[in-house]
C-alpha cells in the first residue's frame, strides 16, 4: 500500500509517467491587518444607476461598507484627489468629467481590500478591462479625452489614507 506524501508524478493509462503541471498560482503573504479603500462610483456610473451594482459586488466579495455619501464633488476636492495627474493631457478633461454630476463615495474595509477592489474594478482602460470586472462589464471607450470607467479605487495604503481624508475628513 502506498503511503506518505502524494507524488507530483503519477502514471497514465498506458503506464507513462505523468508530471503534474507546474503551479502557476501563488498566494501573497498572508496578512491579518484590516485596511480601508476609497471607492468612487464616478458620474458615468452614477448616471447609469450602477451604484447598487458596484456596492453589490463589493459586498459579494466580502468587504464591509464603512460609510457612504452621494455628492457632486467640486473642482477643489477633485484637484486634491487627482493631484498626481496634474499636467497630464487628460487632467482637465478628468476634472470636468468628475465634477459634472453626482458620485457615490464609499469607504470599504477588509484584509487586502485595496488590491481586491482594484481587481474587481479591472484595468483603467475600459476597452482592455476583462469581462467580469466592473469596468470590463460596464465600461467602453466613448472617443473622449478622458476614459470614463465607472469607478475609482485607491491604489495603495498611502493613497487610501490620503483619499479618505479628502472625502471623509471625519474618519481620518
Ligand atoms: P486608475 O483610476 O485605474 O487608478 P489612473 O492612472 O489613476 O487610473 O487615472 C485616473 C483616471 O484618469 C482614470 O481612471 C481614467 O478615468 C483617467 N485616465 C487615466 N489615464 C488616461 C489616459 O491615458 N487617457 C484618458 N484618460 C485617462
Ligand atoms: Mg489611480
Amino acid at each position: 500500500m502506498r503511503s506518505g506524501m502524494p507524488s507530483r508524478r503519477s502514471r497514465g493509462r498506458r503506464g507513462q509517467l505523468l508530471r503534474s503541471p507546474p503551479r502557476t498560482d501563488s498566494v501573497a503573504v498572508v496578512t491579518t491587518r484590516t485596511e480601508r479603500s476609497l471607492v468612487l462610483v464616478k458620474p458615468d456610473g452614477f448616471t447609469r444607476g450602477l451604484s447598487g451594482e458596484v456596492l453589490r459586488r463589493i459586498e459579494a466579495k466580502g468587504y464591509t461598507l464603512v460609510t457612504l455619501s452621494i455628492l457632486t464633488p467640486d473642482r477643489e476636492r477633485l484637484a486634491r484627489h487627482y493631484a498626481e495627474h496634474e499636467g497630464k493631457p487628460f487632467y482637465e478633461p478628468l476634472l470636468d468629467f468628475m465634477s459634472r454630476g453626482q458620485v457615490t463615495a464609499v469607504v470599504i474595509e477588509g484584509q487586502r481590500c485595496i488590491e481586491g477592489f482594484r481587481a474587481l474594478a479591472g484595468a483603467t482602460d475600459p476597452t482592455m478591462a476583462l469581462p467580469g470586472t466592473i469596468r470590463g462589464d460596464f465600461g467602453r471607450d466613448w472617443g473622449l479625452d478622458v476614459q470614463q470607467n465607472i469607478v475609482h479605487g485607491s491604489d495603495s495604503p498611502q493613497s487610501s489614507e490620503r483619499e479618505i481624508r479628502i472625502w471623509f475628513p471625519e474618519l481620518a
